[in-house]
């Protein structure tokens, strides 16, 4: 078995991104320590983090590796490879490259991390920022489409998750954006009756209950409505 990082910290916030790594850590187990970088304000955009992150977002995790050297990297669907490669060692919650549904995994957690979650945020933006017409249809339009994909995929699996017959990474990957489906889509859940019916299913969990206060917990006064 690889041996395992020490002194994890999770530079995070209120919000999908952050829950997504809370989660994972609660569902394998792993000890870690919440660094607040409240972005409401400006907290990823100082020198300091940007040392951490020149991205200035997060998550951010911050770490000493098996061979006693410190680690820190942004990006969420790399700091989630690297704790499932090092944690889930038995392929409890992830395909190893064996599998045949290897890189079907990594599509779905790619499509979330490249496709759906930064259309979200730009869509989210605009709204905050007013900009209303074509742009702000368009961006909307492509929310919705990015839904109705997982929506199909879900339905298309047939199994209650989105890949496989297990609860996997890319599940906790999509969790935390798809909570958000009524503000985000500005759509009932009627619309997705499978991402709601798996939202419901998966909520029910303890590690991402746990995940999901985590961060929740860190920001009370924070919230997206
Ligand atoms: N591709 C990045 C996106 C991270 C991201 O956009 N995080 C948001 C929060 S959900 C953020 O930190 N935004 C701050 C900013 O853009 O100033 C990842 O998956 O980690």
């Amino acid at each position: 078995m690889t041996s395992q990082p020490t002194s994890i910290k999770l530079y995070t916030f209120k919000s999908p991104n952050g829950q997504k790594i809370s989660i994972l850590f609660r569902l394998l187990g792993i000890d870690f320590e919440i660094v607040k970088v409240d972005l409401t304000k400006g907290e990823q955009k100082t020198p300091e983090f940007k040392k951490l992150n020149p991205s200035e977002t997060i998550p951010v995790v911050e770490f000493v590796d098996s061979n006693g050297v410190k680690q820190i990297f942004g990006e969420s669907a790399v700091i989630m490879k690297y704790f499932l490669d090092h944690y889930d060692t038995n392929y409890q919650y992830h395909y190893p490259n064996s599998d045949p549904l290897f890189y079907e995994q990594y599509h779905w957690e790619i499509f979330q991390a490249a496709t759906l979650g930064p259309s979200l945020v730009t869509n989210f933006i605009a709204k905050l920022t007013n900009v209303t017409g074509v742009g702000r249809k368009e961006f909307l339009k492509r929310v919705n489409k990015y839904y109705d994909i997982l929506d199909q995929q879900i339905a298309k699996n047939g199994t209650g998750y989105i890949i496989g017959d297990k609860l996997s990474a890319v599940d906790v990957a999509f969790y935390s954006w798809a909570t958000m489906y009524p503000q985000t889509a500005e759509n009932d859940w009627d619309s997705v009756p499978n991402i709601k019916k798996w939202v419901d299913l998966l909520s029910e969990h303890p590690a991402i209950q746990k995940g999901t206060a985590d961060v929740n917990d860190a920001f009370p006064d924070f919230s997206f409505s």
